[in-house]
């Protein structure tokens, strides 16, 4: 309890309200620490719903046994050590400083017009404008397809990917960037549109030329937008829930076991659900496409970051269901191939077992609506040493073994799962 008082007494205006336009993190440091109570833990879940408290919490905070990754304002570190030092719990530094990871992480905003590339991380009307110019290029394979709208009225733009009209019922379906400031998993997707309409390795051309792809690099564009002209850091959608306080988490937001667990009722909480499930208008928008071809699913890859994780299905028990043991398989398959390349070293395995218990998540509903075969929840590089904050460089590399995994997810169904001719 302690914890808890001597931070709330300490509760100040942040950086989070600083003057300029844009939140600035200066000597921000992301620390990692394991609670060792329960009164601790307890402490931790108020302070993280809690407006404006300088703590800002990288991960949802599980129990005495969880890791817990924090970033902490200058001002606060003092206390937050003493606190640590008092309670003989050993921490462990991951970022000194964000904001310099911040300055150095390869954002380019003056893009040449019309260019775009995996070098570095783009705005929003960037990547809408190569959606639309490859649609326009590749008229026989790409189509722009409209997902709805956001609260704020921006458009949720995704492709399909087509190369068969055949594969009109087999849909690979990828989200990304549901939450906001997981920017490496935009930048990912597009580098996998980019390689399904464009690499000519068999292995590849055999992947993009049997399913039809409906790709949305960004699932939730209000966000999106904050974190790039206001604040880095920010996970949520933008709907105003209180004075201080904006947002619905997306992922908490969906129409299965919504709110049943590792989800927050306080609106100033990163994992807040929303006052109703579907609450924000992109996740309306987004579940209505997703109906519409709802039938068809193969396959719905969620890309989140980080911690280099391949989960699957349910986010509220951690019992075995539906295709438990196939998607296991063949998940075990895809991080062992996946690390082929660079040696980068995932897990797999049911949400609630591997990360947490998180409900009212995208990939459980679909999943449950239309029982996809296939679905699977990527957390993308890193393990925390740069954490959202993933430096421009590692986006080709980190595509690349995305990619890498998802060629032979399909391909270990394919075995499991022959198609016949007429199919
Ligand atoms: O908490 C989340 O939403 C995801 N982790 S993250 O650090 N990217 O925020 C985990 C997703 C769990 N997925 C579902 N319950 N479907
Ligand atoms: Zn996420």
């Amino acid at each position: 309890m302690k914890f808890l008082l001597v931070a709330l007494a300490t509760v100040a205006l942040s950086a989070t309200l600083a003057t300029s336009d844009k939140v600035r993190y200066d000597n921000y440091t992301l620390f990692r620490f394991v609670p060792k109570t329960k009164a601790m833990v307890q402490s931790l879940i108020d302070l993280e719903s809690a407006p404006l408290s300088g703590y800002h919490f990288f991960s949802p905070i599980q129990g005495e046994a969880q890791p817990v990754d924090v970033l902490i304002s200058p001002d606060h570190q003092a206390e937050f050590k003493a606190i640590l030092e008092e309670n003989n719990i050993e921490s462990e530094v991951l970022v000194e400083d964000i904001q310099k990871s911040i300055d150095n992480e390869g954002f380019r905003p003056d893009t040449l017009a019309g260019s775009f590339d995996w070098r570095a991380y783009h705005t929003l009307d960037e990547i809408y404008g190569w959606l639309r110019s490859i649609a326009s290029s590749y008229p026989d394979r790409v189509t722009l397809l409209y997902g709805g709208s956001t609260g704020q009225g921006r458009d949720i733009l995704g492709v399909r990917i087509s190369h068969n009209p055949a594969n009109a019922e087999r849909i690979v379906f990828i989200e990304a960037n549901i939450h906001a400031r997981e920017w490496i998993t935009s930048a990912v997707a597009t580098f996998i549109i980019n390689q399904l309409i464009g690499n000519t390795d068999a292995e590849v051309r055999h992947l993009a030329e049997s399913y039809d792809f409906y790709v949305f690099p960004v699932f939730n564009p209000d966000g999106f937008v904050h974190s790039h002209t206001t604040n880095r850091l920010w996970r949520k959608t933008r709907t105003q829930y209180s004075i201080f306080c904006y947002g619905a988490d997306p992922n908490r937001n969906w129409p299965y076991q919504w709110m049943t667990g590792g989800a927050s009722n306080q609106p100033c909480s990163d994992t807040y659900g929303g006052p109703a499930p579907l609450s924000e208008p992109s996740t309306l928008s987004t579940s209505n496409f997703i109906r519409s071809i709802g039938r068809n699913l193969e396959a719905y890859i969620s890309l989140h970051s980080y911690s280099q994780m391949l989960l699957l299905p349910y986010g509220h028990t951690t019992a075995h269901l539906d295709n438990y043991d196939e998607l296991m398989l063949i998940g075990r398959q895809a991080i062992q191939d996946l690390s082929r390349r660079y040696g980068t070293q995932y897990v797999v395995g049911n949400i609630a077992e591997t990360i947490y218990v998180a409900t009212g998540g995208s990939m459980d509903w679909v999943k449950n609506e239309f029982q996809v075969p296939i679905s699977y929840t990527y957390e993308l590089r890193d393990l925390g040493q740069n954490g959202f904050i993933l430096p421009a460089e590692e986006i080709i590399p980190t595509g690349l073994e995305t990619l890498d995994s998802l060629v032979s997810i399909f391909r270990s169904y394919e075995l499991l799962h022959p198609r016949t001719d007429s199919e």
